[in-house]
């Protein structure tokens, strides 16, 4: 029963993501969905992303909660255009919301576009939204069993970002173990593990996502 009800769900959540992809391919837009548990670092990781790329590259986000506009709010601060989904309960974002919003969006001009999920390890992983990159992000205060618990998220994504890599020494997480297993599930996972309050690794990162907004 579980399958049936799933199957036409996805497959409408589907078709319009098929649209939406070929609405950024259109306008040569990069759009990028971030995934990960709650307050794992999505909207930080944004904030100082965005900061080093604006000036080069025309941007915007979308973000989505179950409730309130706080991450839109922060991310506004960095001078960028942002749209917050409030999901009133559902526990990601599908295509349908995301189409909803991007009138609120001028597409043209644009490369990149962020599109941060609802803090979820596990829905958001079925809904595609569209995306030419899927970014999971684990920090490492969840612990390096994550990849082998979770295992949609992390085969579903193109990179792999572990946070708060500042961290480390106060938590028992093992990095290598982490990467491990999650190219155990994904070989073809880009890992860059950072830290957005010492800035180790950041770079590796920012210089990856300039590279294919601008490929
Ligand atoms: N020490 C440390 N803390 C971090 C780092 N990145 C984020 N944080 C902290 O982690 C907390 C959550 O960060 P957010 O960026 O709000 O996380 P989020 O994933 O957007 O959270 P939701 O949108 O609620 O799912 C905040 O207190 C951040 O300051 C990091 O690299 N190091
Ligand atoms: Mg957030």
């Amino acid at each position: 029963l579980k399958i049936e009800i799933q199957q036409p769900v996805l497959a409408a959540n589907n078709r319009i993501a098929d649209t939406l992809e070929a609405a950024f391919r259109q306008h040569g837009i990069l759009a990028v969905n971030l995934i990960s548990s709650p307050g794992a670092g999505k909207t930080t990781l944004l904030e100082q992303t965005i900061q080093q790329l604006k000036s080069c590259l025309p941007l915007a986000v979308i973000v989505g909660d179950v409730q309130t506009e706080k991450d839109a709010a922060r991310l506004r601060r960095q001078g960028v255009p942002a749209v917050q989904i409030t999901t009133q309960g559902a526990c990601h974002l599908d295509a349908h919301m995301v189409q909803q919003v991007l009138p609120r969006l001028s597409l043209s001009g644009l490369r990149l576009l962020f599109i941060e999920n609802v803090g979820n390890l596990v829905c958001p992983a079925a809904f595609r939204l569209g995306e030419g990159l899927r970014v999971c992000l684990l920090s490492v205060t969840e612990g390096h069993d994550k990849p082998s618990k979770y295992p949609a998220v992390f085969l579903a994504a193109d990179v792999l970002v572990i946070t708060k890599l500042d961290l480390l020494p106060y938590t028992d997480f093992d990095l290598g173990e982490a990467v491990t297993s999650a190219h155990k599930l994904n070989p073809r996972l880009e890992v860059f593990p950072l830290s957005a309050k010492t800035k180790e690794g950041f770079a590796a990162w920012v210089d990856f996502i300039y590279r294919r907004a601008t490929e």
